[in-house]
């Protein structure tokens, strides 16, 4: 079958697909009566079958989960990335993930639970009402931004696929296509990319799947179509473009603590008195900015998120 690219769609159709989607949202309406409008106009866009990075998301909901600090310019957010799938340099997720192929995706849902199964991306997505989170993004090489998500708690896709109570943990993986991904062909990293959180890390509100940011569809470099995103954690434990949620009861293992199990730990929380052997962690650099800021505990987020560390010593033991 000859699946066209998104950039092979002629603009004439691109105008018959806004008339499809509006169809599309009405007709769910009728189906559906326990969604809220806005919720589907979200899923409208998501489900289409063609959907663009940088396509603009309808009816995504505000959040009280906001920050009044400057947002990172979008043009920062998507050409200044960590996707070592497309390559190490900064720039290169933006420049070799155009072509990525986002649709159709699935997920799978594997381990301790009442639900596995694999699910099409459109009805892994369905249930969720998206909505808008403002949250710093702290990158353990000492540089953060701004960015506003769009996406769901975490909390409720977990509840849909009933973890049993031997889930203690679920673990995340990336895509593995080595065709895709150029930067999985060579051993950079034990690839796939897989990450994990505890079960109550992954439930708390302030964790989020996300499907967009700045109001749009997710650029393929910022882990499209769907990405973890935990604002209390480096960087690198916000997985991109997952394929898969296994529920587990030891504690999975993650790429970057496998790689350097001295340097990554697998809490990752973001640590100011913690310092990284080549990164202190004192300090960072919010992108677009000269001088250092402090880093907060947590990255500003330790009333939210202290409690679930009460008595582990986050320094030399749970780091
Ligand atoms: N699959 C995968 N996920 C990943 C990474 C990666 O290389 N591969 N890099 C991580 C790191 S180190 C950071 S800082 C963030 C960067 O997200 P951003 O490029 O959207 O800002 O993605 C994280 N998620
Ligand atoms: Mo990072």
């Amino acid at each position: 079958m000859l699946i066209k690219r998104p950039q092979e769609i002629p603009s004439s159709e691109i105008t018959d697909r806004s008339v499809y989607l509006r169809r599309r949202e009405f007709l769910s309406c009728s189906i559906d009566a326990g969604l809220t409008a806005a919720a589907l106009g979200a899923f409208g866009s998501l489900a289409a079958p063609s959907v663009l990075a940088g396509e603009k998301i309808s009816g995504i909901a505000k959040s009280a989960y906001v920050t009044d600090e400057e947002l990172t310019p979008y043009e920062s957010a998507t050409t200044y990335n960590n996707f070592y799938e497309f390559g190490t340099a900064k720039e290169d997720p933006s420049l070799y993930a155009k072509d990525f192929r986002t649709r159709p995706w699935s997920v799978t849902v594997e381990g301790e639970c009442a639900r596995p199964g694999t699910y099409a991306l459109e009805d892994f997505l369905k249930p969720h009402a998206l909505e808008e989170r403002i949250y710093r993004l702290r990158c353990v090489e000492a540089w953060s931004m701004v960015i506003p998500w769009v996406g769901f708690p975490l909390a409720d896709l977990i509840r849909r696929f009933e973890p049993t109570g031997n889930a203690k943990y679920v673990e995340f993986t990336t895509l593995l296509d080595p065709q895709q991904m150029p930067g999985q062909r060579r051993a950079v990293l034990d690839w796939p990319y897989v990450e994990g959180l505890r079960m109550d890390e992954a439930m708390h509100p302030l964790t989020i799947l996300a499907a967009g940011m700045y109001g749009e569809v997710l650029p393929n470099q910022n882990g499209a179509p769907l990405r973890l995103v935990v604002p209390w954690k480096y960087g690198f434990k916000s997985i991109k473009s997952i394929v898969k949620l296994r529920f587990t009861e030891e504690q999975p293992g993650s790429t970057w603590n496998r790689a350097a199990p001295d340097e990554y730990g697998f809490y990752s929380n973001v640590n100011p008195e913690r310092d990284h052997p080549r990164w202190s962690q004192a300090k960072e650099r919010r992108i677009g900015e000269f001088l250092k800021r402090p880093t907060l505990p947590f990255n500003g987020y330790a009333d939210q998120v202290a409690s679930l560390y009460t008595g582990m010593d986050l320094v030399n033991r749970y780091f």
